[in-house]
């Protein structure tokens, strides 16, 4: 095995966990490398990007984002493969790696930091990734507790008023892998794919390991918490000895039903708003009122998935519409964001490189 690479992270981290799974499940040997101030900088030197993981490679280069990073391994190292050839099945894979990505961060940033006792826990944990700065211990986790809630929390649309249907989209999404995962080893079949790696940054490192979704995790869906152990076992002989699942499962719609009901309408409220240049999203999920910034990382995301699900032949897309079988939003997927991002990672792996442009936050907003 050659030299492994470096994961600027911590072991508290939603994307960090999800990269090691992968890293595991392939067999790619890895050292994760506590994130401070210092790596910091010099990470978002190099990619651009103020966040974590990051990754530098025993070459000299660089790789930033997961969902690129899973993309980039599958490209130049596929087996054994995490990613379908069949598209319809791909397509899936991706939508519910994005969904789970990106829709399941605000409940676990809430269950993380509204809950004393796991505000308490953790930010003792991520105070020790402010080792640089000589200030007493209580200040440390004080920064942190505000600066998490402030910016993930209160910061980004949950209130009194939300608070119901953020905490819903983990019960509903618990409530609707249980009995997909009492029935089978991962989401989509008996090998893990994209799916099993975006939900699995969520349901490991907040919601069965933090002490309040833990506990409801345990209680409510017993599968979920022995699934989260077996992608965490994850290995390069475990990976191949499941078959490529080919087929979309029929018991998938309880999922679908929040990726349409929620995660879809507001990504195309957050590219209207982007293109608006509005600096603030608004809108309705469940019938109640949202308000959060606007995230250009999210037009990006969705351009993505618009551009797989339109890339999709017929016979295909036909499967997809069944499996999802949400009559408008899929086609309102379909159309391209009235303005796409500016593309801030643009290739894999990234070259060494001085001075590039103010870097972005991990949403690709300008940090200064
Ligand atoms: N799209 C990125 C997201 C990475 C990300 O948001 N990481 C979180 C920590 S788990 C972070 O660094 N947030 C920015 C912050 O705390 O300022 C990925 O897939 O790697």
């Amino acid at each position: 095995m050659g030299e492994p690479l470096i994961v600027y992270g911590t072991d508290a981290s939603y994307y960090t966990g999800k990269l090691e799974a992968y890293l595991r499940a392939k067999g790619i040997a890895y050292r994760l490398e506590p994130f401070g101030e210092a790596n910091m900088r010099r990470c978002a030197e190099h990619t651009g990007v103020v966040q974590v993981p990051q990754v530098e490679c025993p070459d000299g280069t660089w790789l930033v984002d997961t969902t690129l990073i899973l993309e980039h391994y599958e490209r130049i190292q596929p087996a054994p493969a995490i990613r379908p050839s069949v598209a319809s099945v791909r397509f899936v894979s991706e939508l519910l790696e994005d969904f789970a990505d990106e829709w399941l961060w605000r409940p676990a940033m809430h269950y993380r930091w509204s809950f004393p006792e796991n505000a308490r826990l953790m930010s003792a944990w991520l105070a020790e990734h402010v080792a640089e700065r000589r200030a007493p211990e209580f200040l440390k986790r004080r920064y942190w507790r505000r600066r998490q809630l402030g910016t993930f929390v209160t910061g980004d649309g949950v209130s009194d008023a939300t608070r119901k249907v953020v905490e819903g989209a983990y019960l509903g999404t618990l409530a609707a892998l249980e009995p997909i995962l009492q029935r089978r080893p991962y989401v989509l079949g008996d090998r893990p794919t994209a799916a099993d790696f975006g939900f699995f940054a969520s349901l490991f490192r907040h919601f069965a390991c933090d002490p309040v979704p833990g506990r409801v995790m345990r209680t409510r869906s017993p599968g979920v918490h022995e699934w989260v152990a077996r992608v965490w076992n994850g290995s390069p002989e475990r990976t191949a000895c499941g078959a490529m699942p080919e087929r979309l499962p029929d018991d998938l719609g309880p999922l679908f039903e929040i990726v349409a009901a929620e995660y879809l309408p507001y990504l195309e409220a957050n590219a209207k708003a982007f293109a608006a240049g509005d600096a603030r999203t608004r809108y309705s999920i469940r019938g109640v009122a949202f308000d959060e910034p606007t995230k250009p990382y999210r037009v990006w995301c969705r351009d993505r998935l618009q551009r797989a699900l339109t890339a999709l032949p017929a016979s295909e897309r036909a499967l997809v519409d069944e499996a999802v079988g949400a009559p408008e939003a899929l086609p309102s997927l379909a159309v391209p964001s009235p303005r796409p991002a500016e593309n801030v990672v643009e290739t894999l792996p990234i070259t060494p490189s001085a001075g590039r442009r103010t870097p972005v936050d991990s949403w690709w907003r300008p940090t200064r």
